[in-house]
């Protein structure tokens, strides 16, 4: 109930992109996406966290957190997904969010198409 409630208020609070950042940022430096509170992030590896319970009818945020290095020295981001088999899934993608609601209680697996059998899994469990 806690977890829905969170969700709620971030979702009202989302929309404003805006970088912010100091003046002596590089210029495309900051390509990760920290995931907002409730939020999961999508690491190199995993998700974090890797399970999470939430409300039916409300929707869970993936934020891709895979780049390393800075623009001086050159940046590389992975690719990961967070597909689940047999409904809607992101694509393959190395910046970026992707949002996923649940109608539906019951449990969710997803799985990176590509880090899958390293065990970059996670669980989504809806609660009535
Ligand atoms: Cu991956």
């Amino acid at each position: 109930m806690k977890v829905a409630f969170v969700l709620l208020a971030v979702a009202s609070l989302s929309g404003c992109g805006g970088s912010g950042g100091g003046t002596t940022a590089p210029p495309n430096n900051g390509v990760n996406t920290p995931p907002p509170v409730g939020g999961i992030s999508v690491s190199n590896n995993s998700f974090s966290p890797g399970t999470k319970t939430i409300a039916a009818g409300t929707s869970v945020r993936w934020a891709w957190n895979s780049c390393t290095g800075d623009a001086y020295n050159g940046q590389t981001c992975v690719q990961h997904s967070v597909t689940f088999d047999g409904s809607s899934s992101s694509a393959l993608q190395d910046q970026g969010t992707f949002e996923k609601s649940f109608a539906t209680p019951g449990t969710y697996t997803y799985h990176c198409s590509v880090h899958g059998s390293l065990g970059m899994t996670g669980t989504i469990t809806v609660t009535q």
